[in-house]
C-alpha cells in the first residue's frame, strides 16, 4: 500500500504566521507526522508540497499506477483548481480531501471545493489529525 500526500500554496509556512488558525508546528512537524503513523500503519508514502498547480497535477499524473490512494490538502487550490479536479479523476486514484482549518466555518469563497467531486471523503479542522484520518479512511476503503 503506498499513498500519495500532496500539499497545496503556502502550506510550507506553517508555524511562521496565523498559528491562530493553522496552529504552531511546522511543515517539518506535519511531515514527521505523516512519515510516523505511516510506519505505525504499515503503509508506504510520499510527501509533496509545492506553491504551483502544474506541480500538484504532474504529482497526481505521476501517481497512476504507483499509488494506491491520494490524500490531498490543495489549500487555496481547492477552491479554484478545475485542473487538480481533472487530474484526480483523470487518474481514478481513491483520494480524501484534508484541510488543517475547518474551512465550514470560514469566508464565503472557502465553501467552493472543486476538488471534493472526485474524493471520498473530506476531513476539516482535524489539524494534522485529519491526514492521519484521511489515510485511515484510504486504507478501510482498499479494494472497493
Ligand atoms: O485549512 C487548510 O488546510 C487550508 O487548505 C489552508 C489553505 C487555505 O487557503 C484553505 O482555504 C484551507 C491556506 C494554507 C496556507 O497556510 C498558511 C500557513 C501559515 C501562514 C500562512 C498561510
Amino acid at each position: 500500500m503506498k499513498l500519495l500526500f500532496l500539499n497545496g500554496p503556502n502550506l510550507n509556512m506553517l508555524g511562521i504566521r496565523e498559528p491562530d488558525i493553522y496552529g504552531k508546528q511546522t511543515y517539518a512537524d506535519l511531515e514527521r507526522y505523516i512519515r510516523d503513523f505511516c510506519g505505525e500503519l504499515g503503509v508506504d508514502c510520499e510527501i509533496l508540497q509545492s506553491n504551483h498547480e502544474g506541480v500538484l497535477v504532474d504529482a497526481i499524473q505521476s501517481a497512476y499506477g504507483q499509488a494506491d490512494g491520494i490524500v490531498i490538502n490543495p489549500a487555496a487550490y481547492t477552491h479554484t483548481s478545475v485542473a487538480l479536479l481533472d487530474a484526480l479523476k483523470a487518474v481514478d486514484i481513491p483520494a480524501v480531501e484534508v484541510h488543517l482549518s475547518d474551512v465550514s466555518r470560514r469566508e464565503d469563497f472557502r465553501q467552493i471545493s472543486y476538488v471534493r467531486q472526485a474524493c471520498r471523503a473530506t476531513f476539516a479542522g482535524y489539524g494534522f489529525e485529519g491526514y492521519r484520518l484521511a489515510a485511515e479512511r484510504l486504507l478501510c476503503q482498499k479494494g472497493q
